[in-house]
């Protein structure tokens, strides 16, 4: 058979990309830059419709056309690179599809390259590790319309799907569209990853529970309406006990300094540049840039004060429902700002974004799969316009009956000592968007003042510049 498609990048992404198009009905040529990896990978799976290449002009020639390529190779430089050595092998009206995590700016000047010499290219987010490329990621293409209906067929084959059959894949918008999707999925991955970790936190440091007791807590979670991913495997890492002996549980023995690659600082920068408040993701951001500073918080923690007073009555049970309703608030929280800033985006790129299909596709096989999407696509199907996810009725009542939890937990850990940025900025950020006056007439008093930047008015339109001091 001719290959319906290429993979080219024959790493775990790749080749496990590779095997799911493969199990579909479809035969795959593959590629990579060193060959004894291809050589490798078709050895291990011969009874597969896999066709190796071992030049790049052999792997474009195999495939039927209009030639359809997923990239799977290391985001940033490598990408341009391979895109630069198949370019001259293509024809007019080829689709590439690049399924690295790409940051949506070059996803956006590489589309605008490629189209005027006629090719195709489409930035597609991929979620869910080696595991979700095996057996059914969520994808996130952006790029030309006409270049996506190329590769639907492929794309919502090997799609995750959602609970109610949908194939987690769908047209995101133009250019970099997809890449900056799933920037954002990311970010929210982070403040998920740092709230879970707050509750988990204050469940050990504050109502002292064993790591058993919180993993029966975490699996109870995971039924009600926080069910998802990152509780379900929070629960099952919880019962895991150290493989090197110490007898402890293994998350335990886990430095506590929190790595990442970029992802996250990407949607913080953006939110930044498109002045939007994204406070709980960045937080979380910032949380991991703390945590990798683990010598000096050694060191301070010899040095500075301690908390004084620690005579707080805990009643255990009411304090850790409370920390449910408080992870199910800022949660909501973070998806807010998350989803506000990809309208902004939206209308900032001009990409018409389609908010209940996004939640639609984050339901299965990406990281942040969790039952929260369910309510957020009703919001957005009842109101394709709604402004932010807290204005929607089940959202609006969430927040009413949980904003005490929230608080009580936050001030109980500020009080306590134990850090919460992720709890305060959801919290923080609640009483700011609810709020319809705000502190900031100060800040434009003071603007003026000192640089006469001058200030609008509560009664009349204008900008208004106060004489505030005289000439002496
Ligand atoms: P890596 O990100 O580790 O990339 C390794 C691949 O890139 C190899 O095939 C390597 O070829 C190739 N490559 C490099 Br490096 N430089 C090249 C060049 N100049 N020309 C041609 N090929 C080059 O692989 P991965 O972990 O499979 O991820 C692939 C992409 O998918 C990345 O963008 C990643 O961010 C993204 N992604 C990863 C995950 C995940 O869970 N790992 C999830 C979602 C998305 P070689 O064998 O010759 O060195």
């Amino acid at each position: 058979d001719t290959p319906q498609i290429g993979v080219a990048g024959m790493a775990v992404m790749g080749k496990n990309l590779a095997l799911n198009i493969e199990s579909r009905g479809y035969t795959v040529a593959v590629w990579n830059r060193t060959g004894s990896k291809t050589e490798a990978f078709v050895k291990d799976h011969s009874d597969k419709n896999l066709v190796p290449s071992y030049t790049i002009k052999d792997f474009v020639n195999s495939l039927e056309k209009p030639r359809r390529i997923l990239l799977m190779v290391k985001a940033g430089q490598p990408t341009d690179d391979v895109i630069h050595e198949i370019l001259p092998f293509l024809d007019k009206g080829d689709v590439l599809i690049d399924g690295g995590n790409t940051f949506f700016k070059d996803t956006m000047r590489r589309n605008a390259e490629l189209d005027s010499s006629g090719i195709n290219f489409i930035g597609m987010g991929v979620s869910g590790g080696e595991l979700g490329a095996l057996k059914g990621p969520a994808l996130m293409p952006g790029g030309q319309k006409e270049a996506y209906d190329l590769v639907a067929p492929i794309l919502t084959k090997i799609a995750a799907k959602a609970p109610d059959g949908t194939p987690c894949v769908a047209y995101i918008g133009p250019n970099g569209a997809g890449h900056y999707v799933k920037m954002i999925h990311n970010g929210i991955e982070y403040g998920d990853e740092e709230l879970i970790s707050e509750s988990y936190d204050l469940m050990k440091n504050v109502l002292g529970m064993s790591d058993d007791e919180m993993a029966k807590t975490f699996a109870e979670w995971n039924k009600g309406e926080l069910s998802s991913y990152l509780i379900d495997i929070t629960s099952k890492i919880l019962t895991y006990k150290d493989d090197l002996g110490s007898g402890k549980p293994i998350v335990e023995m886990i430095l506590d300094r929190a790595n990442n690659k970029g992802t996250g600082k990407w949607s913080s920068e953006n939110a930044l540049e498109l002045q939007v408040p994204q406070s709980v993701i960045t937080e979380s951001v910032y949380a991991r840039y703390i945590s990798m500073m683990k010598d000096e918080r050694v060191n301070a923690s010899k040095i500075l004060p301690e908390v004084v007073n620690k005579d707080i009555k805990i009643d255990k049970d009411k304090v850790l429902e409370q920390i449910r309703e408080a992870l199910y608030f800022s949660k909501i929280m973070s998806y807010a700002q998350g989803f506000e800033q990809m309208e902004i985006a939206s209308a900032h790129y001009d990409w018409d974004l389609q908010y209940e299909q996004i939640a639609s596709i984050w339901r299965a096989g990406c990281i942040i799969r969790a039952k929260l999407l369910e309510p957020i696509m009703n919001a957005y199907k009842k109101n394709p316009q709604l402004k932010n996810i807290l204005l929607d009725d089940y959202f609006k009542d969430i927040a009413g009956k949980y904003q005490d939890a929230a608080r009580n937990v936050t001030s109980l850990a500020v009080q306590l000592g134990r850090p919460v940025p992720g709890f305060s900025s959801a919290i923080t950020y609640y009483d700011q968007y609810r709020s319809a006056q705000l502190p900031a007439n100060l800040i434009q008093a003071m603007r003026d003042y000192f640089g006469a930047h001058t200030f609008e008015r509560t009664d009349r339109p204008g900008n208004f510049h106060y004489t505030w001091y005289k000439e002496q």
